[in-house]
């Protein structure tokens, strides 16, 4: 049954209410990057409404196609390198620096959080980085890299301006004769697996994304810091920045917020997604462009 209660729009509020906050947790998701021009997962031309998400991001996918896994994520990384961070980024990592118990979860994977220089300390990777490169064997070899290199081997250079691992793409790929020249031209270039970055130190097992897969545990670190973020006492607001929420168990820290006394701010563009469990007493919500609305609120 969802709630009947109407979440506050009036910004003064908010910004009493931030004022006097000393502890304050943000839940990010990709609609703060879609300003930057990078796409969102479920949104309207959200990355999983052309690629099948539990295809391409689970460690199934990579074992079984761990070529078609690396054109996806060439893909992304090729495209978080060329995009920039926007003034929601900015605005985020001011706030950090003016309030050291702010902190950003953040579920995005696009490096540009870190690259608008928002403190280190106060931001957590929960789903990992595309440019963390890791041996698939962590358990004996281990190896880890940071690596912007783009593409990362010869082999996934993309073709420019096109997203070459769309479904459409990929079936031209493989049955060039049914599709006219256009779709020819976006078709997904063959790789083999001996292209493939492989690791460093053990020469033995491929390279991988260091992003967490569904169905992998977040970083433990990450969790911890969390875990002691959320110990440490009482919690003024969480805002959910261009988020779902629908992502476990990121989307869990929304109320695990709510029982440290937390308030709830929803950033986003669609007036439906509203926090897991619908609205409560004393929610804000302001609909829009994160890239718009987060500098005005922060100010
Ligand atoms: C785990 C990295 C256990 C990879 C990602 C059933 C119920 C509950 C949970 C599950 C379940 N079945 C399976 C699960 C678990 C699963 C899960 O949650 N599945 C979902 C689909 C239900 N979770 C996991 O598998 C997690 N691991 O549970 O492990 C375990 C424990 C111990 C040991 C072993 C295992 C791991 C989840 C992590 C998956 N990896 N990313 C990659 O990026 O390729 S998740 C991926 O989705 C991204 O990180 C992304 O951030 C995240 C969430 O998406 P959003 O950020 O919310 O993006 P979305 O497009 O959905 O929404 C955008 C929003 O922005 C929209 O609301 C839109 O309106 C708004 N917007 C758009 N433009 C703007 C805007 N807002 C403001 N301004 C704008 N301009």
């Amino acid at each position: 049954m969802l709630s009947t209660v109407s979440p506050n729009t009036d910004l003064a509020s908010f910004h009493d209410h931030l004022k006097k906050s000393t502890r304050v947790l943000a839940l990010l998701g990709a609609g703060l990057s879609a300003s930057s021009g990078l796409p969102t997962f479920r949104g309207k031309g959200g990355l999983w409404r052309t690629h099948d998400a539990m295809l391409l991001a689970t460690p199934e996918a990579f074992d079984e196609d761990p070529a078609l896994v690396w054109q996806f994520y060439g893909h992304r990384r090729h495209m978080s390198l060329n995009a920039q961070p926007n003034p929601a980024h900015y605005a985020l990592a001011r706030l950090a620096e003016k309030m050291p118990g702010f902190q950003a979860l953040s579920q995005n994977v696009d490096g540009l959080s870190p690259r608008a220089n928002h403190p280190p300390g106060q931001l957590q990777l929960l789903h990992g980085s595309l440019f963390d490169v890791k041996c698939v064997d962590q358990t004996k070899c281990g190896y880890i890299e940071i690596n912007y290199e783009d593409p990362i081997v010869p082999a996934l250079a993309m073709p420019t301006g096109v997203d070459p691992t769309t479904d459409e793409a990929r079936d031209a790929a493989n049955n060039p004769k049914s599709h006219d020249i256009s779709d020819i031209n976006t078709a997904l270039p063959k790789v083999e697996i001996k292209d493939l970055p492989f690791c460093p130190k053990c020469s033995q097992h491929l390279l991988r994304p260091g992003v967490v897969w569904f169905g992998e545990a977040l970083p433990k670190k990450v969790l911890n810091n969390v875990d002691a973020y959320m110990r440490d006492g009482k919690i003024d607001m969480i805002m959910v920045i261009g988020t779902g929420a629908k992502v476990y168990p990121a989307s869990s820290f929304i109320g695990d917020a709510r029982e440290l006394g937390a308030k709830v701010c929803v950033v986003n563009m669609d007036a439906n997604d509203r926090p897991p469990g619908g609205w409560q007493e004393g929610d804000w919500f302001f609909e829009g462009d994160a890239a718009e609305l987060l500098p005005k609120m922060l100010e």
